[in-house]
């Protein structure tokens, strides 16, 4: 017998025309990427990360945190997308093949999304693939040697501090990204929460505009956050578990499924 929230939550997003999905890293955390309040591990476990990824973290020490961003990047190569992914980027080609609207926007600088196959995706704090000049802003072709390198490279245009071009703790969001962010939150008839903590703005708020907006919220984590709290729909469990069953539920098919 299928859950009755999990069914709950297919009919609401096989009757919505327009599905906005929001990841955190609990998406991927089933692929092996720790997430970002949960306790670092080995050489990482006495950094906090908020402090890592900060312009202060940066300025108190750069070399520090480039070999962090190195660490996590490199970290990226041995894992792969999860059952949570790949049931998002089914669940995208269904809705798009109804003619019907879908949009994710994740706040994981990682690709696993892309990699699954989900087309419409959104990255609001960036992408570890990327750098660029923390003087000129231009952007920086990242070369083999530089992974393992104890410090940033500097840039060949002005000689500044070459980093990862990520969105830190008081800097500005992609202004277009955050933009389609708050307008998709206020029409969208379904917003999909996927393992964020809620916690980190203005991301968190973006379940709560559109609650505010008549849509139905539905949130998938395995501990009870903010978010959870003000879903219709809370489906505590993790995301490569709770999604596919949402997924199948729908009659869709997902890989390996
Ligand atoms: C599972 C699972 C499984 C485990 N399945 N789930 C309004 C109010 C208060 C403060 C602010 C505000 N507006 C702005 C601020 C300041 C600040 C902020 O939010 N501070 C708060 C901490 C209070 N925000 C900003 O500075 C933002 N900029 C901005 O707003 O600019 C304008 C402005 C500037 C200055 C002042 C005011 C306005 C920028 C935020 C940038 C965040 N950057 C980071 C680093 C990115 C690069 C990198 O990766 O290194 O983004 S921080 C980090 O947190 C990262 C994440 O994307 C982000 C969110 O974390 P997430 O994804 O939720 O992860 P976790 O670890 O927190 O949670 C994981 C969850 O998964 C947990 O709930 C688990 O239970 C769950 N889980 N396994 C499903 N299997
Ligand atoms: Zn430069």
């Amino acid at each position: 017998m299928v859950d009755p929230l999990i069914e709950q939550a297919a009919r609401a997003l096989s009757s919505a025309q327009t599905i906005l999905v929001l990841t955190g890293a609990g998406v991927s955390a089933e692929s092996g990427v720790p997430t970002f309040r949960e306790a670092q591990t080995g050489l990482w476990a006495r950094y906090q990360p908020e402090k890592l990824a900060s312009p202060e973290g940066w300025a108190a020490d750069p070399g520090l945190v480039w070999r962090w961003y190195m660490a996590r990047f490199g970290g990226l190569e041995t894992v792969r997308p999860n059952p949570g992914h790949y049931a998002l980027a089914a669940l995208e080609a269904a809705i798009s093949e109804d003619g019907r609207e879908f949009v994710l926007f994740t706040q994981n600088v990682d690709h696993f999304h892309e990699v699954a196959g989900s087309r419409r995706v959104r990255h609001l704090h960036g992408n570890l693939a990327s750098y660029r000049c923390s003087g000129c802003d231009r952007s920086y072709p990242l070369r083999p040697e530089d992974r393992g390198a104890e410090q940033p490279p500097s840039c060949p245009s002005c000689g500044c501090l070459i980093r990862p071009d990520v969105v830190w703790f008081g800097e500005m969001l992609p202004p277009g990204v955050v933009e389609e962010a708050w307008t998709a939150s206020r029409r969208c008839d379904v917003m999909l929460v996927v393992g964020t903590s809620g916690q980190v703005y203005p991301a968190a708020q973006f379940p709560h505009v559109a609650r505010d907006a008549g849509a139905t919220v539905i949130d998938v984590n395995p501990d009870p956050t903010p978010i959870s709290r003000i879903a219709q729909i809370y489906l505590q469990g993790a995301s490569g578990v709770m999604v596919p069953r949402v997924v199948a539920a729908m009659g869709i098919e997902t890989e390996g499924s």
